[in-house]
């Protein structure tokens, strides 16, 4: 209670849940508190786009609703948050969906390799059919997914040597994410890869535990990666969706009208957090290079290599994800184009 706006206050929660939420604001006029986290921290466009869809959420309820940010990974890591969702202990984050697989099979259909053409096909896919599928799915999972940002084509980056060609991923050893088809993947490309939490990566990769990474040119650089990366490559071998999270317990017991604010703020702010992200690849690029690392352009040649390479990968995972499911992702990639 005690909101600005009086007026209103009288439609707004009533109710249990309500209560509930309100009993967690320790402070402040809110009736209920989004807290809401993200793996990567505050100088990268995953941030501007939370604090968008804050600032969206606040206005439209006229801070009804109150969202606190988290970066870095400060609630945990992004399987640690989406399982506060599911218990409700925690009301949003936005993950990758990468580790989303561990707990709904058929996400690793936006892990095959090289997949996606280009980030037009992959919005199209995404915000089409195939996508809203793939939010419904996780309602079994206690989870209500409302939009899919942007991570981005992942490029490798190692301490050892320049990646021009398969040659080159001999024996290194590679943190992925905590996901099968990755590791796999990496394997195939005689990697020696191993999963582990974004939250541990750059510790790992200074004291050489691994030899290198694969994310994002933003991520490469905002995160500082290249203090203890000398190359980098453009591979772009995965695309890599955030997926924007709610806990259902929480959104559930949000009234309607809020519940669709929260919906179309998660999906403007994410059209806003996929537009900044693209516009400064070429700056990373850059930044990258001034701060002294080794930049690779792949060739086609090498591209097609690692494409062929990991095929019988795609193949074994195929079976995993659901044929129908890969033919329908293969169709949705083609009638984008
Ligand atoms: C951040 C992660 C990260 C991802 C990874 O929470 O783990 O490498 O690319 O961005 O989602």
């Amino acid at each position: 209670g005690g909101n600005s706006s009086s007026d209103s206050d009288d439609s707004k929660a009533t109710g249990e849940a309500a209560e509930e939420a309100s009993s967690n604001v320790a402070a402040g006029d809110a009736e209920y508190k989004i807290r809401a986290s993200i793996g990567l921290n505050s100088e990268h466009p995953q941030y501007k786009g939370l604090l968008k869809f804050k600032e969206i959420v606040e206005a439209e309820t006229d801070g009804a609703i109150a969202v606190e940010t988290y970066h870095s990974g400060q609630l945990g890591d992004d399987r640690t948050a989406m399982e506060a969702l599911q218990l409700g202990s925690q009301e949003v984050t936005v993950p990758s969906t990468a580790p989303v697989a561990n707990f709904i099979p058929e996400y690793a259909v936006f892990d095959i390799p090289f997949l996606f053409p280009n980030e037009q096909v992959a919005d199209a896919v995404l915000d089409g059919k195939v996508g809203t599928k793939l939010l419904e799915m996780l309602d079994e999972q206690n989870l209500v997914g409302l939009a899919y940002w942007e991570n981005g084509f992942r490029d490798m980056s190692n301490s050892k040597h320049p990646i021009e060609s398969i040659a080159d991923f001999d024996g290194l050893k590679i943190r992925t994410m905590e996901n099968d088809l990755h590791l796999a993947a990496f394997r195939e490309l005689g990697a020696n890869p191993t999963p582990m939490a974004f939250t541990e990566l750059f510790t790992a990769l200074q004291q050489g535990t691994v030899d290198g990474q694969e994310n994002p040119l933003s991520t490469i650089y905002l995160e500082g990666f290249h203090e203890v990366q000398d190359y980098v490559s453009d591979t772009h071998h995965i695309y890599t969706p955030f997926v924007f999270l709610v806990s259902k317990p929480f959104f559930d017991g949000l009234p309607a009208e809020y519940q669709e604010i929260v919906r179309s703020a998660a999906v403007e702010a994410g059209q806003y957090q996929r537009e900044i992200n693209r516009e400064a690849n070429e700056e990373y690029k850059q930044g990258l290079i001034d701060e002294g690392v080794e930049f690779t352009e792949m060739s086609e040649e090498a591209i097609a290599e690692m494409r062929d390479a990991v095929k019988p990968v795609v193949e074994e995972f195929s079976e995993k994800i659901g044929k129908e499911l890969v033919d329908e992702i293969y169709q949705a990639v083609e009638d984008a184009q």
